[in-house]
């Protein structure tokens, strides 16, 4: 080795010796090193990933090879190297001639690592960008035998789920809370191949026929000349649309109602919104409406609520998500079925089944459970899961078929095809996330970023130099069911039927169903989405939309706007759906997030509340005037009066801090957010000197065990909705 090592020591010298006549010292630079932070050199082993955070278990016969390493795994290895798996010494410098030369053409480590970070982002989704997403289990009652063959309602019956929530126009980045329909789509990873119900949170759609979907997202989307304004519907381009496309009327009732700001993806309730056909064992069909029935119940956001947290915590939504499923609160639904006949004419009830913007109301069929759904599981990375989900309505299952409602036709299409401008190919069926969980034999061959390495030379059908493989199955072998549904004769037509006309008669349903506050919120948000319109005109056209719909809503818009009330329409008579009503019931209160304001010289009953809140299944946040450690009590501020507003809390116990600030803006804040606030100790004062010591829902006792329990039941309604009656009636 000797002669080696003088080799190497000479050629060192020489490469110094050169670097100094090229790069001279520069004068008074300082000639040492400054201290390197501490960090580790030495390769360590990979570190075991975290239990809840393995990606899911993947099958396909046509992935990589077995024995493959999993691709799943970052930042573990013991060494870093190219793609190509080539070790590298260095990362943090390029390779130049000499020090302060130029760079070199030949680095193939710059090159790679800066090219491929150049592509690192994909086209986001042209609708629905901003989305977050969660694993979870969906567990089958087997009460859905007798209409629907599919295995994964059977009884007992266990199948991994990937949920992605998200709202519709607002960019990747743009915020959670935004005043927007929020898409609620649900991968099965069933026995029988995946299937997805791509629904959102509110039943109806703006149109009937999906020919008109590319018009309605350019109106909702910002102007096209100065792009703004981001995720909002307040703008003229959007008025301009609906209020010309009464069958949008609605869709809008709903999303100006507090549906258009949930609190919580976990207390959104999700509608598969079309009409299905579902299939039995004996072959037997029926129609039916997919439902998702929060267990917490439906809740939202207060308007206000919703502005500060756009700006104060614009990921509330995903963080909220996240946060339960970590802190173990997992959220659940229960999948629900209308059940409606098959008959020729497929309406229900005088209902046409196939117009995306009617509902059944669930007094004429209820919602039957049919099994239920946890979200247990946080992403590990979302990128490869959450972003690179493709969600898709042809994804079906044995017993699961589609109807002629001509928005959902024209759904089939979509999402087959935007995916292969969004995941670059036709092969986006074979990244892990949209991996069945079952054996994939399909013949499908080659394309872009093609993973597969297919055996055999014959991929036709049929064949005999592949054995034949592979086979179709027969009826009993659970083939997908294609109910060959009888056709009316037919001319081909470009026309929707009759009965899609009616544009006005359930938009008056659902405004006539909603309780007194409902309505209030729903006339403000008319106002404030009106009153950011430019355009007189289109003010005015709503105007003769919403006197289509009620007297009171119009009158009480108008006079917001300031504008003449139009003349009465004539209206028909409805029958309210109390169902469509979110308030007047109690929900459990778990995962509910208490904040706590500590007061310092009562660590002890800090501790007490806070323990009894864990107990009872919510989440206490403590807030102290600074963070870190309270004393040497071993608690910890969560939360400051800087880092904290009272949208984050959905009650507020105060014990302490009666002078701090940030305490009076929370206090006052969740007074006007009709909030249950509970204070003993020095917290009396604060609450006091708050302005808001009176009134309901407001709980002050010397006794902390009872202010909780107050509170906590106070909770179960959502929110304290007496402290301001409203002056609709
Ligand atoms: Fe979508 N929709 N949509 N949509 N939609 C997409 O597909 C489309 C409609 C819904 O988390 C896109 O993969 C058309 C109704 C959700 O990944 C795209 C029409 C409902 C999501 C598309 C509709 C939805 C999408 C964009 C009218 C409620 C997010 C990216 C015919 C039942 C899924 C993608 C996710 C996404 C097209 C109408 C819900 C472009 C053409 C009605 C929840 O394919």
């Amino acid at each position: 080795h000797k002669p080696g090592k003088l080799v190497k020591a000479a050629v060192e010298k020489a490469v110094d010796k050169v670097t100094e006549m090229v790069n001279p010292p520069i004068p008074g630079a300082p000639n040492s090193e400054p201290p390197s932070l501490e960090e580790p050199t030495e390769p360590r082993g990979p570190l075991p990933p975290k239990h809840d955070q393995t990606g899911p278990e993947t099958v396909s016969p046509t992935g990589a090879p077995t024995g493959a390493p999993k691709l799943t795994q970052g930042q573990q290895g013991e060494f870093l190297t190219t793609s190509a798996g080539a070790r590298l010494h260095d990362t943090d410098h390029s390779l130049k001639a000499g020090e302060r030369g130029p760079t070199l053409l030949q680095d193939h480590h710059l090159r790679e690592k800066v090219m491929h970070f150049d592509h690192e982002r994909i086209p986001e989704r042209v609708v629905h960008a901003r989305g977050y997403g969660a694993h979870g289990t969906f567990v089958g009652y087997g009460t859905a035998s007798n209409v629907c063959m599919a295995g994964f309602l059977g009884d007992g019956v266990e199948t991994p789920v990937f949920v992605r929530f998200s709202t519709v126009l607002g960019s990747r980045g743009s915020a959670d809370t935004v005043r927007d329909t929020r898409g609620f789509a649900t991968k099965f990873y069933t026995q029988e191949g995946n299937f997805d119900l791509v629904g959102n949170n509110i039943p109806v759609f703006f149109i009937q026929d999906g020919i008109k979907f590319p018009d309605v997202i350019h109106a909702g989307k910002p102007h096209p000349d100065r792009e703004i304004p981001q995720a909002q519907s307040a703008h003229d381009t959007f008025w301009d649309f609906v209020s010309i496309h009464t069958e949008a009327t609605h869709h809008v009732m709903w999303n100006m109602s507090d549906r258009g700001i949930p609190r919580s993806y976990r207390t959104m309730e999700g509608f598969g919104v079309h009409t299905f056909r579902l299939v039995n064992a004996e072959g037997e069909t029926v129609l039916a409406k997919f439902h998702w029935k929060p267990k917490l119940g439906v809740h939202s956001l207060v308007w206000e609520e919703a502005q500060l947290a756009a700006g104060f915590d614009p990921d509330f939504h995903r963080r909220d998500l996240a946060d339960a499923i970590e802190s173990g609160a997992y959220p659940q639904w229960e999948l629900g079925l209308q059940i409606m006949p098959d008959n020729p004419q497929q309406t229900f009830e005088g209902i046409d089944l196939l117009d995306p913007t009617k509902i059944v109301p669930e007094e004429l069929a209820p919602v039957q459970p049919v099994g239920v759904l946890t979200l247990n599981r946080n992403p590990q990375n979302y990128f490869a899961e959450t972003e690179q989900v493709a969600f898709h309505l042809g994804n079906l299952v044995p017993g699961i078929d589609v109807t002629d409602d001509p928005l959902l036709q024209a759904r089939l299409f979509s999402y087959l095809d935007t995916q292969l401008t969004r995941l670059a190919g036709p092969n986006f069926n074979q990244i892990p996330i949209n991996r069945p969980h079952v054996p994939v034999n399909d013949m499908l061959r080659d394309g872009f970023h093609q993973q597969a390495v297919h055996a055999g030379v014959a991929p036709y059908r049929p064949n005999t130099l592949d054995g034949g493989n592979p086979f179709v199955a027969k009826a009993g072998d659970r083939p997908l069911v294609e109910v060959a549904q009888p056709l009316p004769r037919a001319v081909k037509v470009r026309e929707a039927p009759k009965s899609f006309a009616d544009h006005f008669t359930q938009p008056r349903l659902f405004w006539q169903s909603l309780t007194p506050v409902e309505k209030e919120h729903v006339v403000n948000a008319f106002t404030f989405e009106l009153g950011k319109c430019y355009e007189q005109a289109i003010k005015e056209r709503q105007l003769l939309v919403l006197a289509n719909v009620d007297p009171v809503l119009c009158a009480e818009v108008a006079k917001g706007l300031g504008l003449p009330v139009p003349a009465k329409a004539k209206l028909r008579k409805v029958t309210p759906s109390p169902a469509l009503s979110q308030l007047g019931q109690t929900w459990p209160t778990d995962g509910r997030i208490i904040g706590i304001v500590v007061d310092p010289a009562d660590l002890d009953g800090v501790r007490t509340v806070r323990e009894t809140v864990l107990a009872g299944g919510m989440v206490p946040l403590l807030i102290a005037p600074t963070g870190g450690p309270l004393g040497d009590s071993g608690l910890i501020a969560q939360r400051t009066f800087f880092t904290a507003r009272s949208i984050e809390f959905d009650a507020l116990l105060v014990a302490g801090n009666a002078t701090a600030t940030g305490a009076t803006l929370m206090i006052q804040e969740c007074f006007r957010h009709s909030k249950a606030i509970g204070a003993w100790g020095t917290g009396r004062t604060a609450v006091e000197a708050a302005g808001c010591g009176t009134g309901p829902g407001i709980v002050i006792d010397d006794d902390p065990s009872k202010v909780l329990s107050e509170v906590t039941t106070l909770l179960g309604a959502h929110r304290v909705w007496d402290r301001f009656p409203p002056v609709i009636g």
